[in-house]
């Protein structure tokens, strides 16, 4: 695969409309990234939302921050962009009343706990106040349509951003389909959640939207995709039908449609 993914091109070749900005909880220009990694600041644990930590900005992608909590180990980096509500300077927590807390699967015993604070804290870079930026406000409600482009954070490899497409509705909830995956990424979220962005906010920001995977899917008619897929059959399984029996026509393999919506062509 060479080049680079073109939305112009891919639209024009699905036929399909990009979902209009004011559908998305984003800035109309994606805020500035004024961080450095090395940064500190104070962040909801993910796994534990009811925590303030102390985090590390340990790399920057676009308008996003690669954070990872003191105490806690490198294997639960999360990704948050600069205007997220989930992010404050330090000093925010005690200024409302609240404490500080150990990260979800602390290295240390709890005890030293308030002693690892202070030494992670003394000398350290804090990210100054200034250079974090206030959340837009949620749309009034879910203008999103079925069959509409966006791009969406890959909660699964949650430093992609992917071309994707709406491919439900349910209430105030949006089916995310990422573009040739066959469902194997897909994901329910909120219409005013902060992991989907309007086509075009990557190009804005300098993030690197990946390009679409190459699984064609598959009319529903023609069964469950072949066995070695990247969700094997077990996502649609079809009863009464052992798994694994391609009915795929022969000669249209993985890699057909790569380049195909480069920017070059
Ligand atoms: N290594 C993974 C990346 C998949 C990313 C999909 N994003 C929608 C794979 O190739 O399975």
């Amino acid at each position: 695969y060479t080049g680079q993914f073109s939305w112009e091109k891919y639209l024009k070749e699905t036929g399909a409309t990009a979902a209009p900005a004011y559908c998305f909880r984003q800035s109309a220009t994606p805020p500035v990234n004024e961080f450095k990694a090395g940064m500190k600041l104070e962040a909801q644990d993910p796994r534990n939302t009811t925590s303030t930590c102390i985090a590390t900005v340990v790399g920057l992608t676009g308008s996003r921050l690669r954070l990872r909590l003191d105490g806690s180990d490198n294997k639960n980096d999360f990704w948050r962009l600069v205007d997220s509500s989930e992010i404050q300077p330090i000093g925010n927590c005690e200024k409302n009343g609240g404490m500080l807390q150990p990260p979800l699967g602390f290295r240390l015993n709890a005890s030293s706990w308030p002693m690892f604070l202070l030494k992670t804290l003394n000398g350290a870079e804090m990210a100054p106040a200034r250079i974090f930026h206030k959340e837009p406000p949620a749309p009034e409600k879910n203008f999103f349509q079925v069959g509409m482009k966006l791009e969406a954070v890959d909660r699964k490899n949650p430093h992609f951003i992917c071309p994707a497409t709406v491919g439900a509705l349910r209430g105030s909830e949006v089916l995310v389909t990422f573009d040739g995956w066959r469902g194997a990424f897909d994901y329910y979220c909120r219409y005013d959640s902060r992991d989907i962005f309007p086509v075009g906010w990557c190009a804005l920001t300098g993030d690197n939207l990946q390009p679409p995977g190459t699984k064609a899917v598959l009319p529903k008619s023609l069964g469950p995709p072949p066995e070695g897929s990247v969700e094997g059959s077990a996502v649609h399984p079809l009863p009464g039908k052992p798994p694994g029996q391609s009915r795929r026509k022969p000669g249209r393999r993985k890699g057909k449609l790569a380049g195909a919506w480069g920017a070059k062509g």
